[in-house]
C-alpha cells in the first residue's frame, strides 16, 4: 500500500503541474524543466550520443527514461515508508523542490513559471500525507472507520479518487499544452497575413532545370515536414505572434523592441535559401531548402546604430539558446540575413521558430540560425560566449563546401553499362561551379550542373559513368566559385564541420 500511495502522489503531482503549466508557462512543467535541465546540465559527449543514438527521438526517450525514474524512486520510497514514514513524504518534497530548482536555473525564469513546480509540490506533499495517513490509521486491521465504512473501502475510494482526479488534470494538461494555447490560430492568421502582404522583392520561381528528382535527387525545395529539424528544445516554445516582440540592445546607440506588426510594416523580401547544420556528417540530410519571407536585418541594425567594436550579435531563443554570429557578416552588402516570418508559402511552422526567427546565408545554423527568437544583443566575442561554443564548438563556424551523392543508393545491385549518378552540392554563399564524380581510383568526370537558383542555394549534378561488372566505390568532389576544391581530408563535424568526400559503394552484375 505505501508503494501505492508514493507513486499515487508523484503522479498526482506531476499531472497537476502539467495542467497548471499548460496554462500559464508550458515549459514550466515540472516533468518537462526537469528534462530541460538533464539536457543543460548534460557533459557534450552525452547531448552527442544522445543526438547519434536517438535522432530526434532523443526527447521523448529522455522523458520516458525521467518517467521510468520517478516509478522506480516511488517504488523505493515506498518501501523505505513502511517503516519510516517520513521518508515517504520527504522523497515527494525533495521531487518537488528538484522541479522548482530545474525552473528557477532555467534560461529565461519569470515569476509565472513557478506556479506549476510549486502547484506540484503542494499536490504531491498533501496527497502522500493524506492517503498515508489514511493508510495507517488502523494500523492496517481490517477494524471500520469508525462510522461503519471499512477501512479498506475509505482507502480505496480515496485512491480511485485521486487517481481519477489526476488522469483528468493530465489529460487536460496535455490536451492544453499539445494545442498550445492558441498558437495554431496564430499561425493560422499570420500565414493569412504573409499571403495578402506585398513582397518588396520575390524570389525567382525555382525552374524545372535546378533538379533531377527523375534521377533520384531531393526535390528543389524542401517541404516543410522534410526540412531537417535541430534544436535543443524539450518542449517547443509557445509564442502567439501577438505576443511576440524583439530586443535590440547592447552596443548600440538607441535600444530598439520590435513586434510582429513592426516587422509586416517594414519590406518584406523572400529568398530561397539552403541551410546547413554544422553536425552534418558527410553524405548525411542535415541540409535542406526553403523559400522564407522576413525583412533584412542589416538595416534594422544599423537603425539601431551599431557601435564598431560590437563584433559579436548574441541572438537569445525563448528558451534561453543562444546563437554568436559575427556583426560583419551580418552587415556584408548582398549578404541577405533575414528575420524570417514566413517559410515556403506559411508562417514559420512551429518546430522551425515560430513567430520569428534568424536566417544567415553562408553560416551554420548553430552561429546564425535563431529560432523563436527573443532577443539580440550586440556585444563582442570576447564579453560573451554561446550555447554550443561552451560546448566545445567553434566560435566562428562558415558552411563548408560539400556534396552529396543522392543516386544510386548505396549497396545498390546495377546493370552492367552506363550508370546515372546524381546528387546535390553546396557552397553558400559563393555558390558551386563544378562537381566531379569518378568510380574507384579511375579518371575524375565533370558533372553536369543543373541551373543555378542562386549562390545561397545548393545546386544538383548528374554524371554517366561506364561500370565493369564488379563492386565499385563511386567518390564525388565539388568546386565552388572561389576556385575552392572540396577537400578529400575527412575530419568530424565538431568543431567547425565536416570535411572529406561523399562515397557509394554499388555493384554491377
Ligand atoms: N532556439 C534554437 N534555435 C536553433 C537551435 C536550437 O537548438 N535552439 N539550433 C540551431 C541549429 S544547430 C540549426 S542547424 C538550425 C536548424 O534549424 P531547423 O530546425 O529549422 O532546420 O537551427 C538553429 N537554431
Ligand atoms: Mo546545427
Amino acid at each position: 500500500m505505501a508503494i501505492l500511495v508514493e507513486l499515487l502522489a508523484i503522479a498526482a503531482a506531476v499531472a497537476s503541474g502539467h495542467l497548471v503549466a499548460a496554462l500559464v508557462a508550458p515549459a514550466s512543467s515540472p516533468f518537462v524543466a526537469v528534462g530541460d535541465a538533464v539536457v543543460r546540465l548534460s557533459p557534450q559527449p552525452v547531448v552527442e550520443f544522445a543526438k547519434s543514438a536517438f535522432g530526434t527521438a532523443d526527447k521523448p526517450v529522455l522523458l520516458a527514461g525521467i518517467g521510468v525514474l520517478l516509478v522506480l524512486l516511488g517504488a523505493l520510497a515506498g518501501l523505505a515508508a513502511r517503516r519510516r514514514p517520513a521518508v515517504g513524504t520527504a522523497v515527494v518534497a525533495a521531487l518537488g523542490l528538484l522541479a522548482v530548482a530545474a525552473v528557477l536555473t532555467g534560461p529565461v525564469p519569470v515569476a509565472t513559471d513557478l506556479a506549476a513546480p510549486v502547484v506540484a509540490l503542494v499536490v504531491g506533499v498533501a496527497v502522500q500525507r493524506g492517503l498515508d495517513r489514511l493508510a495507517r490509521r488502523h494500523g492496517g486491521t481490517r477494524a471500520g472507520s469508525g462510522d461503519g465504512v471499512p477501512r479498506r473501502t475509505v482507502l480505496a475510494g480515496a485512491s480511485a479518487a485521486v487517481a481519477a482526479g489526476t488522469l483528468v488534470a493530465g489529460g487536460a494538461g496535455l490536451a492544453l499544452s499539445s494545442s498550445g494555447s492558441g498558437i495554431a490560430a496564430s499561425r493560422a492568421a499570420l500565414t493569412g497575413r504573409l499571403a495578402a502582404a506585398t513582397l518588396a522583392e520575390t524570389a525567382p520561381p525555382v525552374p524545372a532545370s535546378a533538379a533531377f528528382p527523375q534521377l533520384g535527387t531531393v526535390p528543389f525545395v524542401t517541404p516543410n515536414a522534410d526540412f531537417y529539424r535541430i534544436d535543443v528544445a524539450l518542449t517547443i516554445p509557445a509564442v502567439r505572434a501577438e505576443d511576440w516582440s524583439l530586443r535590440v540592445h547592447g552596443r548600440v546607440g538607441r535600444e530598439l523592441v520590435l513586434t510582429v506588426d513592426d516587422l509586416l510594416r517594414r519590406p518584406l523580401v523572400q529568398r530561397t535559401i539552403t541551410m546547413t547544420c554544422v553536425s552534418n556528417t558527410v553524405g548525411g540530410n542535415l541540409v535542406s531548402t526553403a523559400d522564407f519571407v522576413g525583412v533584412e536585418l542589416a538595416p534594422l541594425l544599423l537603425e539601431a546604430g551599431v557601435d564598431p567594436s560590437a563584433d559579436q550579435i548574441v541572438s537569445t531563443s525563448r528558451d534561453g539558446w543562444t546563437a554568436g554570429t559575427p556583426t560583419a557578416t551580418v552587415l556584408e552588402p548582398g549578404r541577405g540575413a533575414l528575420l524570417a516570418l514566413g517559410m515556403n508559402g506559411e508562417a514559420l511552422p512551429v518546430e522551425h521558430g515560430f513567430p520569428v526567427r534568424m536566417v544567415v546565408p553562408g553560416l551554420y545554423g548553430y552561429v546564425s540560425a535563431t529560432k523563436w527568437l527573443a532577443d539580440i544583443e550586440l556585444t563582442t566575442f570576447a564579453a560573451r560566449s554561446v550555447y554550443w561554443r561552451d560546448r566545445g564548438w567553434a566560435e566562428r563556424a562558415p558552411i563548408k563546401t560539400q556534396c552529396r551523392i543522392d543516386a544510386p543508393v548505396g549497396f545498390s545491385k546495377l546493370p552492367a553499362g552506363r550508370v546515372q549518378v546524381a546528387g546535390v552540392a553546396w557552397a553558400q554563399p559563393v555558390g558551386i561551379t563544378a562537381v566531379e564524380v569518378r568510380a574507384d581510383d579511375g579518371p575524375w568526370v565533370r558533372a553536369e550542373l543543373a541551373t543555378e537558383v542562386n549562390p545561397n542555394t545548393w545546386r544538383m549534378w548528374r554524371a554517366e559513368l561506364d561500370l565493369s561488372p564488379g563492386s565499385h566505390t563511386l567518390t564525388a568532389r565539388a568546386t565552388d566559385r572561389r576556385g575552392l576544391v572540396q577537400t578529400d581530408v575527412r575530419v568530424d563535424p565538431i568543431p567547425d564541420g565536416a570535411t572529406g568526400w561523399p562515397s557509394t559503394i554499388v555493384t554491377v552484375v
